[in-house]
């Protein structure tokens, strides 16, 4: 059975020949407009990146090389106790656009586990923050700090030719999503248990088995399998979210992996973007307290209008380019209805019911594009069922995730030689004279 080196070897040539054809064949076609809505509407809806591993239609939601969610979970090998998708089947398929076989997927989780371990200087630089600094500040330095160590820091400098940008991109990125989770697992510890003992990362364990072990809910397979599901279907939401983004904009000035990707992690922190399933969780706990328990739609209803009336948005529910419910909210909530203990848990229930009431409050309130639920809605009610209570903490496990789909395309772009990302901007006096010129 093939490597994963020895896999993208065979892939990376192919693609590099599409792209030249592209380039030949089609450099001036259109494919859109930009209007001054886009340029004044964050870029809304202009179609600007080349993003490889995954393409998000606005009804049927996100694609992983052309597989859907329910394809995935069909398709790509569990761990050896699990059913839920391994995250090392999605960096594999995320990387090569292959579905990696059982063994290959074993073999990846080895070589993560193996370089797990973090080193000396970060650990005593986690342990030196203040425990009041947000999680997702303390994963952005940790993040940053991993560049020590870069392979592809160390070989430009020496001069290396572009052909090998993508290998020590490819080693750096490896190197980065095996020590997540030693690194945010300590950030847990540091935070949430001082003084506790941290487990070392197990040679025999997959990415998250090991995560969960650190984080010492190793015994709850449940949660284990839950972080599985939910890491890997977090992974990518193409190229044009926050995150990601920011992450491929540091890379293209040749920043190594751990700067371009504690950029995203920089991104992820905003409430808009992933810090938005703490204030789920903080908004829905708010909701079941004001409440007392008993919960009705017209609760649920008035509770929606006193958020919107007082000027805030309902977190969980709207985005950028979906126009229906996340299919990842619907993977989370299948997840709940395997469970007889989260399917009658009040938190869990409560989410559902607010999926049955918030779509027709925010179509009469009638500002947001997209009045059904993101994952956000969905995916902090289950880690709070399990005990996983420290809701600052929950992006920091979307950070876990998001970096699988922001290393592959850091690949992907030095495999592709992608240039240096630099659009136009215009003051507001200068796009006046722009429009008056047409
Ligand atoms: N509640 C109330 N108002 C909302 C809303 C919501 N959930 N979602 C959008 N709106 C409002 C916007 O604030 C905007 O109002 P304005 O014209 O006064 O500025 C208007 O509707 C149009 O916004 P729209 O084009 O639909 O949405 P955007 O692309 O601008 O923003 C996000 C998308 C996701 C930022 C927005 O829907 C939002 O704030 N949602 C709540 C926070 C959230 O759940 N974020 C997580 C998103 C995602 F899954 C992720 O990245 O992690």
């Amino acid at each position: 059975t093939k490597s994963l080196r020895e896999t993208l070897k065979e892939v990376i040539p192919a693609k590099q020949e599409q792209l030249k054809k592209l380039k030949a064949e089609h450099s001036q076609t259109v494919v859109g407009d930009v209007k001054v809505e886009n340029i004044i509407g964050g870029m809304r809806g202009i179609k600007a990146m080349l993003w490889e591993a995954s393409v998000l239609d606005p009804l049927e939601g996100i694609r992983f090389h052309g597989l859907s969610i329910p394809e995935c979970q069909k398709q790509l090998p569990t761990a050896p106790d699990g059913k839920e998708i391994l995250p090392e089947s999605m960096l594999w398929l995320l990387l090569t656009g292959q579905v990696p076989t059982t063994e290959q997927a074993r073999e990846l989780s080895k070589e993560l586990a193996e370089k797990g371990e973090l080193p000396k200087f970060v650990e005593d630089l986690l342990d030196s923050l203040p425990t009041t600094l947000h999680p997702m500040t303390q994963m952005a330095i940790g993040v940053s700090a991993l560049n020590h160590d870069s392979a592809f820091q160390a070989n430009y400098e020496k001069g290396m030719k572009k052909a090998d940008y993508w290998t020590h991109t490819l080693e750096d990125s490896l190197s980065l999503v095996a020590r997540l989770p030693a690194l945010s697992a300590r950030i847990y510890r540091n935070v949430y248990k001082p003084g506790t003992d941290l487990a070392a990362v197990d040679k025999n364990l997959d990415l998250v088995g090991n995560y969960s072990n650190m984080l010492g809910f190793g015994d709850n397979k449940d949660l284990t399998e839950y972080l599985r599901l939910y890491i890997a279907i977090h992974g990518d939401h193409e190229g044009g979210n926050a995150s990601a983004h920011a992450s491929h904009l540091v890379a293209s000035t040749l920043a190594d992996p751990f700067l371009s990707y504690s950029a995203g992690l920089q991104a992820l922190a905003g409430p808009l973007h992933g810090l938005a399933n703490q204030e789920v969780l903080r908004w829905q706990l708010n909701m079941l307290k004001e409440l007392d328990g008993k919960v009705t739609h017209s609760d649920i209803k008035d509770f929606l209008w006193k958020t919107l009336k007082s000027g805030q948005v309902v977190p969980g529910y709207g985005h950028g380019v979906l126009r229906n419910p996340d299919p990842r909210f619907i993977a989370l909530q299948e997840f709940c209805d395997t469970r007889p203990e989260l399917s009658s848990s009040p938190l869990v229930q409560l989410v559902k019911q607010t999926f049955e009431v918030a779509p027709d409050v925010l179509k009469e309130h009638g500002k947001t594009k997209n009045p059904f639920p993101n994952v956000d809605a969905a995916s902090g009610c289950v880690l709070y069922e399990y005990g996983l209570k420290d809701f600052k903490y929950y992006t920091v496990i979307f950070g876990v995730s998001r970096a699988l789909g922001c290393v592959s395309q850091l690949v992907w772009a030095r495999a592709l030689g992608l240039p240096l990302e630099r659009p136009k901007s215009y003051s507001i006096d200068a796009l006046e004279k722009l429009i008056k010129s047409q």
